[in-house]
This record gives C-alpha cells, sequence and structure tokens, in this order.
C-alpha cells in the first residue's frame, strides 16, 4: 500500500532537503516542490499504483506520492540524483529535459493500451514544457489514438525566472481543448533551483560524474561467424533481418512503414506490427523507448539521416542516457534505421542526402553500426537483436 501523504508531512521532507543544503550536504543541482501539495494529494486519489508516473526536474513530490520511500528517495537526493529519480517496480519514470517526457507517456501508453493493460500513464510537466512543440505533439497522438495517459500541466507562471507572459505575450494562458490534459495554477515558495543563498563550497563533498553516474559495462556480443560466406546482397539482407525481426515480434515505427512498406523492405512483416506514425521525428522516437518499457522490440525507420537531427533530443538525450542515469532501472531496447540516401535515384541533395554516422558515433555511447556487406547487414541486426541497450544501423542506398 501506497503511503498516504498528508500537505503537512510533504512540507516537512522539503524542509529538511533545504536544511541538508544549507548544511553543504547538496553540493549539486536540485528542485524543491511546494505550493501544490493539496492540487496534487487530489491527483493522486485517482493514480492507482501500478500506473505509471512520468515526472520531471521537480519531482520530490511526485516521486514520494507515487510510493517512493522517503529514506529512499532522501539517499538518492544526497547522492546528487534529485533530478534523476527513477523506480522501475514502481513504474516511476522522469526526465529533467524539458520536452522529453510526452512522447515517452505516449509510447508507454500505446504499449499498454495493445497488451490491454488496466494501467494508465501520468505525465506531470511544467509550464515550460507546455511551451515545447513536443507536448502537442504527444498530446494529439493520445487523442487520436484514445491511449490511456493524461498529460497534467503544472503552472506555476515561471520557467526559471521568466513568466508566461514574457515568453508568450498574449497567448500566456493556452487553454487545451484535449480530454486527456489537465492543467492547474499554483504558486511556488521556493526559487527555481536550490535555496536562496549560496553554500561554502569548501565544505561540500564533491564526487566525480562517473562516482554519481558510474558507465555502463559495454555489452560483449558474439561474431556470428556461421554467417560468413553468404553471398547475400545488401538490400535482401534488410529485408531478411527485417522478416527475422517481425518474427521475433518487433515492432516498426516511422512514415512509410505500412504503405510502401518501408521501400519494400517489411513486405514480409504482418501489417499489425507496423505502426505508421505521424511525421514528428521526435515523437516516434519517444514511442519507440515507452514501448520498449514495455517488452516490445521497436525498430525505428528514419527514411533519411537529415530527418533524424529532429529526434536528436530522444536519441541522445534520452535512448542514449536513460540507463545510465537510472542506474540501470530503465533499459531502452531500441533498434534504430538509420537510412542515408546517399545515391542513384534516391540522392536529393544537401539536406537530404547527408550522412551522420560520425556524429552519432560521437554523439553516443551505444553501438553504432555502418555495414558494407550483406552478411554484415545480418551480423548487425542479430547483434541488436541480442543488445539489452539501444542500437543504430547506418543503411546506405548507394550499396542496395
Ligand atoms: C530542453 C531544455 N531546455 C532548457 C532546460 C533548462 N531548464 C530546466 S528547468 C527549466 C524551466 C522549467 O520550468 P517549468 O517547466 O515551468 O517547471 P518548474 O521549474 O516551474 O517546475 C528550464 C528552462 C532544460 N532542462 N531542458
Amino acid at each position: 500500500m501506497r503511503k498516504q501523504w498528508t500537505k503537512e508531512e510533504l512540507i516537512a521532507f522539503e524542509n529538511e532537503i533545504g536544511d541538508l543544503y544549507m548544511d553543504n550536504k547538496l553540493p549539486f543541482l536540485f528542485h524543491l516542490s511546494g505550493g501544490n501539495e493539496d492540487q496534487l494529494i487530489d491527483i493522486f486519489k485517482n493514480i492507482k499504483e501500478g500506473d505509471y508516473v512520468i515526472s520531471n526536474h521537480r519531482n520530490h513530490y511526485h516521486a514520494l506520492l507515487h510510493g517512493v520511500s522517503p529514506e529512499e528517495l532522501k539517499e538518492k537526493i544526497l547522492n546528487g540524483r534529485s533530478m534523476f529519480i527513477y523506480d522501475r517496480k514502481k513504474n516511476f519514470f522522469c526526465s529533467a529535459i524539458i520536452g522529453g517526457t510526452p512522447a515517452i507517456a505516449a509510447g508507454i501508453a500505446l504499449a499498454l493500451k495493445k497488451k490491454k493493460s488496466k494501467q494508465k500513464v501520468w505525465c506531470f510537466v511544467g509550464d515550460a514544457n507546455e511551451d515545447s512543440g513536443h507536448l502537442f505533439e504527444a498530446v494529439r497522438y493520445v487523442d487520436g489514438l484514445g491511449l490511456p495517459c493524461t498529460f497534467i500541466i503544472e503552472n506555476n507562471n515561471r520557467s526559471v525566472e521568466a513568466s508566461n507572459e514574457e515568453r508568450w505575450g498574449n497567448m500566456a494562458d493556452y487553454k487545451w481543448d484535449s480530454p486527456s490534459v489537465i492543467k492547474y495554477n499554483y504558486d511556488i515558495p521556493y526559487p527555481h533551483a536550490r535555496k536562496p543563498g549560496m553554500i561554502d563550497l569548501s565544505k561540500a563533498i564533491k564526487k566525480t560524474d562517473e562516482e554519481y553516474f558510474p558507465l555502463l559495462k559495454k555489452q560483449i556480443f558474439p561474431s556470428f561467424k556461421e554467417l560468413e560466406g553468404s553471398d547475400i546482397t545488401y538490400k535482401d539482407a534488410v529485408i531478411q533481418s527485417m522478416t527475422e525481426l517481425g518474427e521475433k515480434g518487433a515492432v516498426f515505427l516511422g512514415y512509410n512503414v505500412k504503405r510502401g512498406d518501408a521501400m519494400g523492405t517489411l513486405k514480409d512483416v504482418p501489417n499489425e506490427q507496423k505502426i505508421e506514425t505521424p511525421v514528428a521525428e521526435n515523437l516516434m522516437s519517444g514511442l519507440a523507448i515507452g514501448m520498449s518499457f514495455e517488452g516490445f522490440i521497436p525498430v525505428i525507420y528514419f527514411e533519411r539521416h537529415d530527418f533524424m537531427l529532429v529526434a536528436a533530443d530522444a536519441i541522445c538525450n534520452h535512448m542514449d542516457k536513460i540507463e545510465r542515469i537510472s542506474h540501470g532501472e530503465y533499459r531502452v531496447p531500441v533498434i534504430i534505421r538509420a537510412v542515408s540516401a546517399d545515391a542513384g535515384p534516391f540522392y536529393s541533395g544537401p539536406t537530404h542526402s547527408q550522412d551522420f554516422t560520425k556524429s552519432f558515433k560521437v554523439l553516443v555511447d551505444f553501438p553504432v553500426f555502418d555495414p558494407v556487406t550483406g552478411v554484415d547487414v545480418l551480423k548487425a541486426f542479430k547483434t541488436a537483436q541480442l543488445s539489452n541497450g539501444p542500437v543504430m544501423i547506418v543503411e546506405r542506398k548507394s550499396r542496395y
């Protein structure tokens, strides 16, 4: 049973965190909650244990109300993880990247609906997240597909220091016409981050980044020597790999995955496993992340590298980091098909035929494969099937 928190207890928890800061025990960024106790206690009456709660940088109250124990939360906060509170067993997840969570929430909800689960997703966002188009994409998707997801906009009329009026002029008080959005207003008694006053850093213990967030162990993969010697063509190897992934139950997300079968490469995959998405690369990537939390094997199809830049936040800040920042609680086994339209009738100039392989190899820690032959393609997708985390497989039209 989740503890039922009173307003006074919630306030006392944050007061203690504030005192620990003044006592030089928290030499890193944290954000205190306050002023919205009544609203949250009310909202959490509708949130069931087992539902997903997706939070953000200001997550202490959400975590407590969803059953994260105060001792565990305090211990995490004292270890530099105030913005990184995760609890896989309680389905508590957060991201401190503004705009990053709504698509992930929608993805979890899509997975829950496909599984006919009774669970729901509750995604808490601040009014700065409301600033971003990413929330709009996710709300429109959730409404369109009738997904079990509610977005709660917690409006304290402040993004760091700037008010909604300063940011949006006459559109400051945006009204949502959506059954999946709840918006409430509140005043917060704390500054944006920390408490007023700067601590004496000479008295604070500061660990290294890697001590706070240990690097992931690299997974070792087999070499698949048995595949060598085959003369399968590059394109046939892509088709064969997709068929095999389809047989394993993978879902294929992107635009033109049903219509056109992703240029014919999904022709042998059952239609029910293809998810035609809006042309919203951040959304489709977030959907894949969310679905992977519920045990799906999502394969995202980017028909050109150029368009992946729109999904860079989902790929570099989320897929690549979630396992590390959650200390292994959440994993993201997503497969990215990164097509480079670099030749032949696909070639279409500097904004449509770029190759970002080198850049992604620098930006992410997960494997980025650039197969040259058909056998390399088979090996890359076999490896991806075994991976606990994301894998990007570059697919060049020049090698088709
Ligand atoms: C993409 C991105 N841009 C900027 C920031 C820096 N940042 C952190 S919190 C914040 C404002 C958040 O305001 P709001 O969503 O209203 O939540 P509140 O802090 O008021 O609870 C900003 C701009 C960020 N974390 N992510």
